[in-house]
């Protein structure tokens, strides 16, 4: 039934801490779009782009930081990082005038990528509330 299928979708859409498809980005056993890099943190553009910019950054090593919700106090320096990230990522394409940051946790938030990532959106006028 209806209540079944959604569950079962549901369960797969949840974190099982299962390798990602950006442990071979990182790896760069498949071609990305880099826009930023150094020890820590990864940006690159995001395949299915909803603004003129685009861009994820996300912790190279994701230490158990499938989603935002399961940060511990040792994540704290990683956080941080990725969010200057994302303003270094901001600068160098031209967006610093106006972009949103977006960070989609769990099913109901719609996450479909359990590697912690932040969304970098800019290059047009956002609305608001979200949906
Ligand atoms: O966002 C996950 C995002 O990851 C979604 O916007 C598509 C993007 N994505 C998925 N696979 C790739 C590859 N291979 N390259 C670039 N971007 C990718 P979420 O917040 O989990 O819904």
């Amino acid at each position: 039934n209806n209540e079944e299928a959604a569950a079962k979708a549901a369960a797969v859409d949840a974190d099982n801490g299962a390798p990602t498809i950006f442990d071979k980005i990182i790896n760069k056993e498949i071609p990305s779009s880099i826009v930023y890099e150094d020890e820590k943190v990864l940006a690159f553009r995001d395949v299915n782009p909803q603004a003129p910019v685009h861009i994820l950054v996300i912790p190279k090593l994701r230490d158990g930081l499938t989603q935002l919700g399961k940060a511990e106090p040792k994540h704290v320096d990683i956080l941080g990082q990725l969010l200057y990230a994302a303003k270094i990522v901001a600068e160098k394409e031209g967006i610093l005038d106006g972009f949103r940051i977006v960070i989609n946790n769990g099913p109901k938030a719609c996450q479909s990528v359990y590697h912690l990532h932040l969304h970098v959106l800019g290059g047009r006028q956002m609305k608001w509330p979200p949906g």
